[in-house]
C-alpha cells in the first residue's frame, strides 16, 4: 500500500482572509480551502478577520466551513482582533474594506480605506512572516496596497500587490466570446493601470488559437478595430457597474475566482504565462514609479517580474499615462488622509 507522506508532512500554513464575513469571501474561503490555491497537499490554517458588528454572521460562516469536510483545513481563527489575524500569516487576501455609502464622495472614501490599510500594514509590519504574500482586493485596490506597504516597511514591498486580474479575465472573456473559442484559447490580455474606470484592457500583444486552430494576434482574429478600440475596451472598465446593475450586487464569485487565480499564479508560478497584477512600479514602460501599477508580469520561485520590451503605441501611450496620473493623484491624497 502506498503511504501519501507528502501530505502528511507538509506543515500547515496561516493564510489570512479579511471581510471574512462579506460576499467575496463567501467564494474565496471555498476556494482556498479546496486547495485550488496553494495546492491540495498544502494545509492551512485560515485566519478569517472581520469587524465586530459581523461576528455572528462570521460564526455562521465558521459552521459552513466545518460542514465541508475539507481535507486541507487544519483549524479556523475567526476574530475581530487585527493582531491575532495577522500573526504568522504567510499569504494575505485583504478583501475587507468600507463600502460606498450613498452621497459619499469619492475622496471620503478613499480616506476611509486608506486608514483601514494604514492600519493593516502596521500589523503586517508587526505580526505577519516577514515573506508574506499580500493581495488587496478592498477598493481603491491599488493605492491600498500602496498604503499597506509604506506602513510595513520590513516586509519587502514586491510582496504586495493589488488586484486586476478580474479585469484581465473580463477581458480575456470578451475576446473568448467574440472569436468563438474556449477561455483557454486566449493569452496576453494585458490590464495596465489603476483598478477603475482609467485602466487599459490591452489586446495588442494578445494571442488566440481561432476555431480553425491557427495561432492569431487577436487584433487579425477579431478584424475590428472600432469595435476593439471601443466597445472592449468600455465593456471591460465598465463590467463591474453592469454586473452591479444586473445583480443588484457587486461582482463577487467573479471577483473570488480572480483573488485565487492571482494568488495562486504568484505562489505556484505561470510557467511564461503572463498576468496581470498591480505591483510597486519601478518605471517601466514610463510610468510613474512608487505606484501600484498594474503591469503584466510572469511568476516564477513566488517572484514577479514585469514583462518588458512591448511597443507602446501612440493610443496606448496616451491610456498608460492617464491611468498612472490617478494613481499619482490617489497616492497624494491617501498620503495626505494618513497623516492627518
Ligand atoms: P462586502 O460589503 O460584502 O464585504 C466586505 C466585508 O468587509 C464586510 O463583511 C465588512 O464588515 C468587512 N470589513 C469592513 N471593514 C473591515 C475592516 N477594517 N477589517 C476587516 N473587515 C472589514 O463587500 P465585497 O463585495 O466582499 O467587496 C469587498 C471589497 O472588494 C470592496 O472594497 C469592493 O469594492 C472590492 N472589489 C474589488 C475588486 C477588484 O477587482 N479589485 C472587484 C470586486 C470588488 O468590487
Amino acid at each position: 500500500m502506498k503511504i501519501r507522506l507528502d501530505f502528511l508532512q507538509a506543515e500547515p500554513i496561516r493564510v489570512l482572509i479579511t471581510g471574512a464575513a462579506g460576499q467575496i469571501a463567501y467564494s474565496l474561503i471555498y476556494m482556498v480551502s479546496s486547495g485550488e490555491v496553494f495546492g491540495k497537499d498544502q494545509p492551512i490554517i485560515l485566519h478569517l478577520l472581520d469587524i465586530p458588528p459581523m461576528t455572528k454572521v462570521l460564526e455562521g460562516v465558521c459552521m459552513e466551513i466545518n460542514d465541508c469536510a475539507l481535507p486541507i483545513v487544519r483549524e479556523v481563527v475567526a476574530t475581530t482582533n487585527v493582531a491575532e489575524a495577522f500573526k504568522d500569516i504567510s499569504a494575505a487576501f485583504l478583501v475587507g474594506a468600507m463600502p460606498r455609502k450613498q452621497g459619499m464622495e469619492r475622496k471620503d472614501l478613499l480616506s476611509a480605506n486608506v486608514r483601514i490599510f494604514k492600519e493593516q500594514g502596521q500589523a503586517l509590519d508587526q505580526h505577519a512572516k516577514k515573506d508574506v504574500k499580500v493581495l488587496v482586493v478592498g477598493n481603491p485596490a491599488n493605492t491600498n496596497a500602496l498604503i499597506c506597504s509604506k506602513y510595513a516597511p520590513s516586509i519587502p514591498k514586491e510582496n504586495f500587490s493589488a488586484m486586476t486580474r478580474l479585469d484581465q479575465n473580463r477581458g480575456q472573456s470578451q475576446i473568448a466570446v467574440r472569436c468563438g473559442v474556449p477561455i483557454t484559447n486566449v493569452k496576453n490580455v494585458i490590464i495596465w493601470g489603476n483598478h477603475s474606470s482609467t485602466q487599459y484592457p490591452d489586446i495588442n500583444h494578445a494571442e488566440v488559437i481561432t476555431a480553425g486552430g491557427d495561432k492569431k494576434k487577436v487584433r487579425d482574429a477579431v478584424n475590428d478595430d472600432a469595435w476593439l478600440n471601443d466597445t472592449f475596451i468600455s465593456t471591460v472598465q465598465k463590467r463591474g457597474a453592469a454586473v452591479i446593475a444586473a445583480r443588484g450586487l457587486s461582482s463577487a464569485m467573479s471577483a473570488a475566482k480572480a483573488a485565487s487565480d492571482h494568488m495562486r499564479d504568484w505562489w505556484q508560478g505561470t510557467d511564461g504565462r503572463w498576468v496581470s497584477m498591480g505591483v510597486f512600479s519601478d518605471g517601466s514602460y514610463g510610468t510613474p514609479a512608487e505606484v501600484m501599477y498594474s503591469f503584466p508580469v510572469t511568476c516564477a520561485n513566488k517572484k514577479w517580474t514585469i514583462v518588458q520590451g512591448l511597443a507602446i503605441d501612440d493610443f496606448s501611450r496616451q491610456k498608460l499615462d492617464s491611468t498612472g496620473n490617478e494613481l499619482m493623484e490617489e497616492r497624494g491624497e491617501a498620503i495626505a488622509a494618513c497623516e492627518a
